[in-house]
């Protein structure tokens, strides 16, 4: 009777165990293969490099990009843990890119920024002003053991201007260890991710059982920053469905998008989440609402591409639809997908679907790609 028991509970682990095995492997990649899929009409812009994260302005096909060098993405990004500060200093840039003409303008900037998460966002009042939110990730001696001193900056740009003008920064108790963030579009209110519940510390390794969480934040200038959404798993990328108050973010660790729903007072609300073999980075969306989704086909690999970026690691890009007939289902399209060659170690995707062009980045890879579908 006993052993009875006993053998049909070892029976139930061994299942749940194996299961729980297969899952992991399966978003670690383990037995996948990259296919060759929309990456043979595209071009390499070596002009700009390490951009974190791109974002389009959808009137003029203006690509906006938050960079760095290949250099010193290896000695710099907090959120994996990489807090080098002896690597180059104040090298980091935002730039705009015009893939009709091939113009780069880099903006100059009023303060040094550590570029990482941005968002672009036309003013309401005067669509030709852009907000710019951008995650600042200021190096700090001490930074090994308190972390980077991060904030959120937000400046203003005259669309054609080669400059932008710096109105506020905040730096708050809930804007821990951010990521990306989306702004509104007057200049004053945005949600960001943080992707861990700490800057620094063991705990943060836990993450990766699902035992330490990442969060949303909202601030807003005239009432102050709180936290809008805690216990999200793998939180990194987000992006916001401009007309109707869903944001999605992405789960880089167990995969797929978590679906959020706005609510009066500017919490987030969990409603469902998009499911996807493969963990997601950062999340855009396009003019006909389609989210677009970097995916990470081997996360390891990109962990070590980002510690050692002359190493290929493979992209993939996902555009999600949402489906017409009800509100929480969408249908995933995988539609790019590249060994690392063509588009290296991608972490952020835009889709320009007015001129069917899609434009990969990644933190730490050696060019913009810029593919027509
Ligand atoms: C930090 O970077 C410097 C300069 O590249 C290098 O000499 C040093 O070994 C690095 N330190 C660590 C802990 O990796
Ligand atoms: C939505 O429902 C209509 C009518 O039932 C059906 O014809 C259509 O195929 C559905 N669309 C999707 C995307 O499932
Ligand atoms: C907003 O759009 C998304 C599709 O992207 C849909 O899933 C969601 O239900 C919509 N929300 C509302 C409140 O209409
Ligand atoms: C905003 C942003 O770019 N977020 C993530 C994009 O992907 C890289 C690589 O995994 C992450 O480190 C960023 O945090």
């Amino acid at each position: 009777m006993h052993l009875l028991r006993l053998s049909f509970l070892l029976g139930l682990a061994a299942a749940v165990y194996k299961l729980w095995i297969q899952q992991v492997l399966v978003l670690l990649g383990y037995g996948r293969t990259i296919e060759s899929l929309g990456n043979t009409d595209c071009v390499a812009i070596p002009a700009l490099a390490a951009c974190e994260k791109i974002v389009l302005h959808q009137p003029t096909g203006l690509l906006f990009l938050a960079c760095s060098t290949v250099e010193s993405r290896a000695h710099w990004i907090p959120a994996v843990d990489q807090l080098n500060t002896s690597g180059p200093a104040n090298v980091d840039y935002f730039a705009t890119y015009n893939h009709d003409s091939g113009d780069i303008v880099r903006l100059e900037a009023p303060l040094p920024v550590e570029t990482h998460g941005m968002d672009v966002v036309p003013s309401a009042a005067d669509p030709s002003q852009l907000y710019i939110y951008a995650i600042n990730h200021r190096k700090v001696h001490s930074a090994l053991t308190v972390g980077a001193d991060s904030t959120i900056e937000v400046f203003v740009h005259n669309l054609g201007a080669a400059e932008l003008k710096h109105l506020h920064t905040v730096r708050d108790p809930t804007i821990i260890a951010p990521n990306d963030v989306v702004g509104h579009s007057n200049g004053r209110e945005f949600f960001w991710t943080n992707d861990h519940a700490s800057k620094t510390g063991h705990m943060r390794h836990l993450s990766v059982l699902g035992l330490e969480t990442g969060s949303v934040g909202y601030c807003n200038l005239d009432s102050g920053c709180k936290m809008a959404i805690r216990h999200l798993r793998g939180a990194n990328g987000i992006a916001r469905q401009p007309d109707n108050g869903t944001v999605f973010v992405g789960n880089c660790i167990f995969g797929g998008v978590h679906v959020l729903e706005t609510q009066p007072d500017n919490t987030l609300v969990k409603k469902s989440s998009i499911p996807i073999d493969r963990p997601i980075d950062n999340l855009s969306i396009d003019k006909d609402g389609v989210l677009w989704a970097a995916g990470m086909p081997y996360p390891l690999s990109l962990l070590k591409h980002l510690a050692n970026p002359s190493l290929l690691s493979p992209t993939s890009a996902h555009a999600a639809h949402a489906d017409p007939n009800s509100s929480s289902q969408f249908r995933v399209v995988k539609m790019f997908e590249d060994d690392g060659n063509i588009a290296r170690a991608t972490t952020t995707v835009v889709h320009d679907a007015e001129r069917r062009r899609l434009f990969l980045h990644g933190n730490a890879a050696p060019h913009l790609t810029v593919c027509n579908l």
